[in-house]
């Protein structure tokens, strides 16, 4: 068996958007180098931006994890190289890779809160697929830094909705407001996890790399209800899906 990776936890912090680069204390995912939560196994709760490093490249087969994570073909998150992406979301949610795209899993990351796992945050991607650089941020932002008009793709996690905007200080010509359309829990726990997936900008309806603010709560007159991310598998804790990047 291998062992449990830890690390520091380091949040860097500006323009009220934040890069967790970092350890979860909330999500987790164990990844089985065999179908059905076999054969050996790793427990990653932060960023994984090469399996390689952990001896584990090209290597999973099923997990069973707690969070929105999202497990990429190529190494950096697909940034360099287009991809597959496995997305699977829950708490204590076991699933299988499908066999097309098992041990082929090169990097993994999650979305939301390191510290709570159903924390209302918003995380905007400068790739679709959830590819690329990231912010996250638990509040309004006037402006996303760097991010500013190269968002491609958007999670939120936790109950609350969030406006986006396609100019700075939450104005522009358009707007959007973006709900989180999967609800999981464990009864016996009374643990809730809801995310919002939208991995494209026809997912979001805002055009690609021309959102620049977000407010928290639903401000516009155009709401999104539900994304047209494909789950191929869902259940009352848990759901995943395939993204062709
Ligand atoms: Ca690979
Ligand atoms: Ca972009
Ligand atoms: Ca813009």
């Amino acid at each position: 068996m291998k062992h449990i990776l830890t690390s520091s936890l380091v949040l860097l912090v500006f323009g009220g958007a934040a890069t967790p680069t970092t350890a979860s204390y909330s999500s987790e995912t164990r990844c089985y180098a065999e179908p059905n939560q076999h054969g050996e196994w790793f427990d990653f709760n932060d960023y994984v931006h090469e399996l390689g490093t952990y001896d584990f490249d090209n290597t999973i087969e099923s997990i069973r994890e707690t969070g929105m994570w999202m497990y990429y073909d190529n190494i950096n998150y697909n940034t360099d190289q287009a991809g597959w992406v496995f997305w699977a979301s829950g708490i204590d949610f076991c699933g299988n890779v499908p066999t097309q795209y098992a041990n082929t899993a090169s990097s993994l990351r999650y979305a939301g809160s390191p510290y709570s796992l159903d924390d209302e945050t918003w995380t905007v991607y400068s790739g679709q697929s959830f590819t690329g650089h990231e912010h996250m941020g638990y509040k309004d932002a006037s402006s996303l830094g760097s991010l500013g008009d190269q968002v491609s793709s958007i999670i939120i996690v936790g109950k609350s909705a969030w406006t986006f905007y396609d100019g700075t200080d939450f104005h522009g010509t358009n707007s959007v407001c973006l709900r989180p359309n999967f609800e999981f829990d464990l009864d016996s726990q009374g643990r809730v996890l809801h995310v919002g997936i939208y991995p494209t900008p026809s997912d979001f309806h805002i055009s690609d790399n021309n959102i620049e603010s977000v407010r928290k709560g639903c401000w516009s007159e155009r709401v999104v209800l539900g994304t047209t991310v494909i789950a191929n598998y869902t259940s009352p804790n848990g759901a995943w899906g395939i993204i062709h990047g």
